[in-house]
């Protein structure tokens, strides 16, 4: 039976849990994110981005990203959250992108509120913000385009990206609350949680709160969950240690002429077709 994945994400939120998702950018990476525990993975546009060595700047289409969802909802049992940038335009693209993704089985996607084309949020500084008006009608229109009840629009805010503050943030948050998202994201580049600690202090709990603890990550799951946040991501490091893994060895075996010195290091050849399934199309050898 294929597993309603969304409605799984929406019921560990409502059961008041917090959720534990991890970024990945393909098939592998998010079985791997799987294979690690996680409830749910960040189908990360930053992560995306890098994967096809493009900025993360809306450079990659909506097909394209919908492309990596659909791997890796394919891959995984556990729901996909996709991380949609601004929505790829206006409310007119948002009902559309919702009617896509959720035909695919994505559980859920995430919209912010920066203006088009966006920057990721570690560059620069003030990035400019849409409206909160025009911010809240394209999660009106998506939240009207859904065909399921179960499937979540996340609104992210980037009222702390772009230094507008704490009250900002909440004013944001608490508008894209009643203009029905099922969940706000509050993003921030703060070096410890300071900040999303006190916008949480003032929330009132209208919907759960989803934070990205890249830059405070001396902040642990326990610590975020008691402070009431509901969602926690982990938003790019399985990307970041892919990268470095591969870098090192690449250097290692092009200088030293021969792979043994890195084959105690690099996963198995077994354990690679392990991941890929190959156990359900024949018997491994190796
Ligand atoms: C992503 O993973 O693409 C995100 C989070 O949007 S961040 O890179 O922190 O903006
Ligand atoms: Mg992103």
């Amino acid at each position: 039976m294929i597993p309603n994945k969304a409605r799984k994400l929406r019921d560990e939120l409502k059961a008041g849990r917090t959720v534990v998702a991890a970024g990945a950018h393909d098939g592998l990476s998010a079985r791997l994110v799987e294979a690690a525990g996680f409830d749910a993975v960040w189908a990360s546009s930053f992560e995306i981005s890098t994967s096809h060595a493009v900025p993360d700047a809306s450079i990659v289409t909506m097909s394209e990203y919908l492309e990596a969802a659909r791997a890796m909802n394919y891959s995984v049992r556990i729901p996909i959250i996709a991380d949609c940038d601004n929505g790829f335009g206006n409310s007119t693209n948002v009902s559309y992108m919702v009617r896509r993704y959720e035909l695919e089985g994505i559980a859920a996607v995430c919209i912010e509120d920066k203006r088009f084309p966006k920057l990721n949020s570690f560059i620069g500084e003030g990035q400019a913000l849409e409206s909160v008006e025009e911010f809240c009608e394209k999660i009106k229109a998506g939240k009207g385009s859904q065909q399921t009840e179960e499937f979540l629009l996340i609104a992210r805010t980037e009222a702390l990206i772009s230094g507008r503050g704490v009250d900002e943030a909440l004013r944001r948050a608490e508008a894209y609350a009643d203009a029905g998202a099922d969940a706000v994201l509050v993003h921030s580049k703060a070096r410890t949680a300071d900040e999303v600690l006190a916008m949480l202090g003032k929330w009132d709990g209208r919907a759960p709160i989803v934070v990205v603890p890249t830059t405070y990550y001396e902040s642990t799951v326990e610590e975020l969950a008691a402070a009431g946040v509901q969602m926690v991501i982990y938003a790019n490091h399985a990307i970041r240690a892919a990268v470095r893994a591969m870098s090192t060895t690449l250097a290692e075996v092009r200088e030293r002429g021969t792979t043994a010195s890195v084959e105690s290091r690099i996963a198995p050849l077994g354990e690679l077709f392990e991941l890929q399934g190959m156990g359900d199309v024949g018997r491994i050898s190796i």
